[in-house]
């Protein structure tokens, strides 16, 4: 099509019309990315539709209506004159306010805030003798979408309040689509998913004012936990670091269920999936998650894209702990059934079967993060399901509000969710059918369509169930077998296997959440829960909350703790952290220029924190003292001492005086104390030790003055191979 050069427009008059801005000269249409190329719309027969198969949101220079005709303007409605009103039959004011309205689609029901990449699954063939799953073969790369998500805020919500993580991964293999939609704690909160809508009852806010969003210090959930104890094992994961991880890359992630796997020879075994990150797992505390919840609610999904756009890729690694397909479904005595239960790592170790690594943003957060629809049905050849009561009844909801929230049944061909494989169903029409289905015949058997399509065989990559046994015997019942009402052992184990300092963390959690709980009686029967754990965490938070510590009813366990569970003690790279530089005016533009390299080199991201924006020692300053705050980074450098700004104060009467702290600048002082107060290595040189010794610190665990600023670095980078500096946390108990 030729351009449209501006004409006059015959008989408009001169005066009276709105006047409209000229065109701007087209620049050329937005370049294609990589994501927008949709695998094609396939036939029933396998033609070619004759439809775009790239799904450009955007084509072209011009602005259009939504059937391409070309505007010239889409500020000024079409009027009865300048003052008049507007005229119904403006189309264009109609189908642009039209589809605003409808811009929003319900959120998921759970999982609401989430934050997704794109990403590429490397196989390491180990799993070929268990499996047939293509994927999963050596140096097979296969096209990923990872979502990671929170459990109970809706999709405003922060991004760092104390859930569960989801972790959920499309794998757009060439054998369909397998979906493995996890979390980044093994265990869940029920054993069976006809209590799936009374858990998120509980946990949601509560129904008459709508509070409190997105938290689990509320009564209702404490109210559902302590009476539903199957819940606890979940709720300790939640109570413990794991609920407020430092970011999503640094998460593991867990199938949950046992999945069966199926070899060449039809021989079946019991998995459980883990993803296992390589930057090691890492966690807040509270006291940061709670200020970043005010701060950068966006904490998790800005750290998660700027590391991908910064190149610093987060990789997993996949496992699988594997178990013989007995009759019994048990291991070590372990029922693989019960969802609420793990299998310790050193009982059966976690083996790696392939890698992940998320390397590109999404380009559309609605179209692709939004859209996205997961299921745990979703299985190529060589994975099947268990008789998981939780996992069997998640094979049914995730369709199901899909079917709502993605406005009918064919989600499955908006862009994100099409499957990398050729697709050949028999399913027809219903809203949003965007698939020009040919032929006449979508039944099977048939004698128009030339009996297409047709049946595969194994040797096809056909799915073949799992022939597995159902007991011979069995009778019709709502029950669940007796070893699922063990609800405490391997709750105690979790809590055994944390160091000193996270079972410290654990209690100030629960301190914490049943403080916020208003029922006495809630509180009590949850303490009581926690005597069947364990004695001290017991009477430590009774302690807090002033109530008695109740004695246990059930005989404690002595199960053998489980140190791959803590987080503590273990060293790890420090790729993609992030170090603050406090510098003025006065700081050494040369040693500041040296230090950032060298930060830079190591994977790190230097961060400067000045007085002012602009240019400050020779460097753009990227935080000033006035939008910078210590959550942003996992390390402190010191290279200046600065003064109070003239105005900071203007009268300190009432304020007791510490005469050396009023020397510096108090925002600075705070970044000091809340870096020490959250256990993070604190560096400093020339200028900078003189800040240090004002704020009232001095060199020891954690804290490190050197003469020049790469002597202090190296030695931070040390530190932050640790997280924390561990020592520095009070503990009460060990
Ligand atoms: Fe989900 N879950 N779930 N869930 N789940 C959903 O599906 C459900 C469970 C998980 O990023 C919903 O499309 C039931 C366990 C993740 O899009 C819904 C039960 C695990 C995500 C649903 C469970 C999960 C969901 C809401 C108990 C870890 C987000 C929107 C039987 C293994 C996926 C949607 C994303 C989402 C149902 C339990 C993980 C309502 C009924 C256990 C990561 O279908």
């Amino acid at each position: 099509m030729e351009d449209f050069a501006m004409q006059p427009i015959p008989g408009r008059p001169s005066s009276s019309t709105p006047t409209v801005d000229e065109p701007t000269e087209p620049q050329g249409p937005l370049s294609d990315k990589p994501d927008q190329a949709a695998p094609d719309v396939i036939t029933p027969t396998g033609a070619p539709t004759g439809a775009p198969t790239a799904a450009n949101g955007q084509q072209g220079a011009h602005l259009t209506t939504s059937q391409g005709v070309r505007l010239r303007d889409s500020d000024h409605s079409l009027k009865a004159g300048e003052r008049g009103p507007s005229l119904l039959q403006d189309h264009h004011l109609r189908e642009k306010i039209t589809h605003f309205d409808h811009e929003r689609i319900p959120e998921r029901v759970v999982h609401a805030r989430g934050a997704a990449a794109h990403g590429v699954f490397e196989g390491y063939g180990t799993a070929d003798r268990l499996t047939v799953a293509g994927f999963l073969r050596k140096g097979r790369q296969t096209p990923v979408f990872t979502r990671f998500s929170t459990v109970l805020g809706s999709r405003g919500s922060a991004d760092t309040v104390r859930d569960t993580r989801g972790f959920a991964t499309k794998f757009y293999t060439d054998e369909g689509t397998f979906d493995l939609v996890g979390n980044n704690i093994p265990v869940f909160f029920i054993q069976d998913g006809i209590k799936f809508p009374d858990v998120i009852h509980a946990g949601k806010p509560h129904p008459d004012r709508e509070i409190p969003q997105a938290q689990s210090a509320h009564d209702t959930f404490w109210d559902f936990v302590s009476l539903h104890t199957e819940g606890q094992a979940h709720t300790m994961w939640n109570m413990s670091d794991r609920g407020i991880p430092r970011s999503l890359r640094m998460m593991e992630g867990f199938g949950v269920h046992t999945f069966r796997l199926i070899n060449a020879e039809g021989e079946t075994s019991l998995v459980k999936f883990h993803w296992k990150p390589k930057l090691g797992v890492h966690s807040l505390t509270w006291e940061e998650a709670q200020l970043i919840s005010g701060m950068d609610p966006d904490f998790h999904r800005r750290d998660l894209a700027d590391a991908i756009e910064a190149g610093a890729y987060p990789q997993w690694e996949l496992g699988v702990q594997v178990f013989p397909d007995t009759p019994e479904q048990t291991f070590e005595g372990i029922d693989l059934l019960d969802p609420t239960k793990i299998i310790p790592e050193e009982l059966a170790p976690v083996q790696p079967i392939g890698l992940l690594t998320l390397d590109r943003n999404p380009t559309n957060y609605f179209a692709e993060t939004e859209q996205v629809a997961f299921h745990p049905g979703n299985l190529p050849p060589g994975i099947d399901v268990t008789d998981d009561a939780l996992l069997q009844a998640r094979l049914f909801s995730y369709i199901d509000t899909q079917i709502t929230r993605l406005g009918g049944p064919n989600f499955g061909q908006i862009p994100i969710n099409r499957p990398h494989a050729p697709v050949n169903d028999m399913l027809r029409d219903g809203f949003h059918q965007d698939a020009v289905h040919s032929g006449v015949a979508p039944y099977k058997p048939n004698s128009l369509d030339g009996g297409c399509p047709f049946f595969a065989g194994a040797d096809d990559h056909a799915f073949i169930d799992a022939p597995t046994k159902i007991a011979a015997e069995a009778t019709k019942v709502r029950a669940q077998p007796a070893s699922f009402d063990d609800h405490f052992s391997q709750v105690r184990l979790f809590w055994l296997s944390m160091t000193p300092v996270e079972q410290e963390h654990i209690i100030r959690s629960y301190t914490f959440e049943l403080g916020k709980v208003y029922e006495q009686s809630i509180k009590e029967r949850q303490l009581l829960a926690l005597a069947n754990i364990d004695p001290v965490l017991c009477s430590e938070v009774a302690t807090g909350l002033g109530l008695p510590a109740p004695e246990p009813t059930e005989t404690l366990t002595d199960p053998e703790p489980s140190p791959a569970l803590s987080q503590v003690g273990k060293e790890w790279p420090v790729d993609g952290r992030i170090v603050g530089i406090v510098v003025d005016d006065d700081t050494d533009a040369g040693e500041l220029d040296d230090l950032r390299t060298a930060i830079d080199e190591a994977g790190l991201v230097p961060l400067v924190i000045a007085p002012h924006g602009g240019n400050v020692a020779g460097t753009p300053a990227q935080r000033t003292f006035a939008t910078s705050r210590s959550i942003e980074f996992d390390a402190l450098l010191l290279g200046a001492s600065p003064a109070p700004a003239p105005d900071a104060l203007a009268s300190r009467d009432g304020k007791a005086g510490v005469a050396d702290r009023d020397d510096l600048d108090p925002r600075v002082v705070l970044l000091i104390e809340e870096c020490f107060r959250q256990a993070k290595a604190i560096g400093a040189w020339g200028a900078g030790s003189d800040a240090l010794a004002k704020a009232g610190y001095q060199a020891g665990t954690g804290i490190v003055t050197a003469d020049s600023a790469q002597q202090t670095v190296e030695s931070v980078l040390e530190l932050l191979a640790a997280h924390r500096v561990w020592e520095r946390f009070a503990t009460s108990v060990g």
